[in-house]
C-alpha cells in the first residue's frame, strides 16, 4: 500500500505558507497527503491584518469519523498550530491514527530571528518543548531551538555553541534534530544530531530570506526522507529547493516565495 501522510497545520487562504505549501509539494512527490486544518486564516500573520477561525471545536467530530472509517497514517508532518490546546489534539492523532512504523516529523513553527511570532508566548514554547518528545524528527530553526532549550539566542557563534544547542535538544526528545538556519563560516544550513552523531549540511547564504520558506523546507525534507533519502541528502535537497525559490522570487513579492514555479520546473525535468 502506498504511504498516507497527515499534515496538521493551519490553512492560510493567502500567503504561500502552511497547508497551501505542504499540500502541493507533498502531492507533487506522489505522497497521498491528508490534512487536519487547525484554523482558517484570511492570510498569514505577517500581513497587516487577518481573520482567524479556530477549528479546534471541529476536531473531535473529524476524529470520530476517521475512527469509524478506520483511517491510519504512515507519516505525520506537524507545522504551525497557533494555539497550545491543539497540542493535545495532535497527540491524540499520533495515538489514535498512527499506522505501524509511522514517522512523526514536528516543525515547531513559533519564532525566527531571535523573536516569537505574533500571538505566541512562553506557555506555547513550553508546550512545544514537551510535544517534541513524540517526534522522530524535529525541524526547529535556531531561534526555536534556543527558546525550547532556554539557551540564549546568538547571531555570532561557533560550532561549539550549535552543538551545545543540539545537546540541550536531546534532553527534550530522542528525535533526530535538524536545526535550520545555522550560520557558520559565511555559509548557512542545517546542523543534524542523529543519536549523538552530528553532521552539517551547509550551503550558500543568499542576501534575502522570506516568509514560508520554513514550511517549504519541512515539506521537501519530509518528502525526500520518505522517498528513502538520508537525513543529510533530504536536508540538502530541501535547502537547495528553498534557495531556488528565493532566487526566483521578485523583491516586490514580499509575503512568500514562488515555490510553484520551482515545483513546475522540476516536473519538466
Ligand atoms: O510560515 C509559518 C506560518 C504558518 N501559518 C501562519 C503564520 C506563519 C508564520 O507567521 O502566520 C498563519
Amino acid at each position: 500500500m502506498d504511504k498516507k501522510l497527515l499534515t496538521i497545520q493551519d490553512l492560510s487562504c493567502v500567503g504561500q505558507c502552511s497547508l497551501t505549501v505542504a499540500l502541493p509539494i507533498l502531492s507533487a512527490y506522489g505522497i497521498e497527503t491528508c490534512v487536519l486544518p487547525t484554523a482558517v486564516l484570511s492570510n498569514h500573520t505577517m500581513f497587516k491584518q487577518w481573520s482567524y477561525l479556530d477549528l479546534t471545536p471541529e476536531v473531535d467530530n473529524i476524529y470520530d469519523n476517521w475512527k469509524a472509517n478506520g483511517f491510519k497514517f504512515d507519516a505525520f508532518l506537524l507545522g504551525y498550530l497557533g494555539k497550545k490546546s491543539l497540542m493535545n489534539l495532535a497527540e491524540r492523532a499520533f495515538d489514535e491514527f498512527a499506522a505501524e512504523g509511522r514517522l512523526i516529523v514536528i516543525d515547531p513553527v513559533f519564532a525566527d530571528n531571535g523573536k516569537l511570532y505574533g500571538g505566541f508566548d512562553m506557555e506555547y514554547v513550553k508546550g512545544m518543548a514537551h510535544l517534541v518528545r513524540r517526534a522522530d524528527i524535529i525541524l526547529p530553526n535556531l531561534t526555536e531551538a534556543c527558546f525550547m532549550t532556554g539557551i540564549e539566542y546568538k547571531t555570532q557563534y561557533t560550532a561549539e555553541y550549535v552543538e551545545e544547542v543540539l545537546a540541550a535538544l536531546s534532553e527534550l526528545t530522542n528525535a533526530v534534530a535538524v536545526v535550520t538556519g545555522v550560520e557558520l563560516d559565511g555559509k548557512i544550513g542545517e546542523a543534524i544530531n542523529c543519536g549523538g552523531k552530528i553532521s552539517y549540511v551547509m550551503g550558500e547564504k543568499l542576501p534575502k530570506s522570506s516568509h514560508g520558506t520554513g514550511d517549504i523546507f519541512a515539506s521537501v525534507f519530509t518528502a525526500e526522507y520518505l522517498a528513502g533519502k538520508s537525513l543529510e541528502e533530504a536536508a540538502d535537497k530541501a535547502s537547495v529547493f528553498v534557495q531556488d525559490c528565493l532566487r526566483a522570487t521578485q523583491p516586490e513579492h514580499f509575503y512568500g516565495v514562488v515555490f510553484e514555479k520551482i515545483l513546475a520546473s522540476q516536473r519538466k525535468k
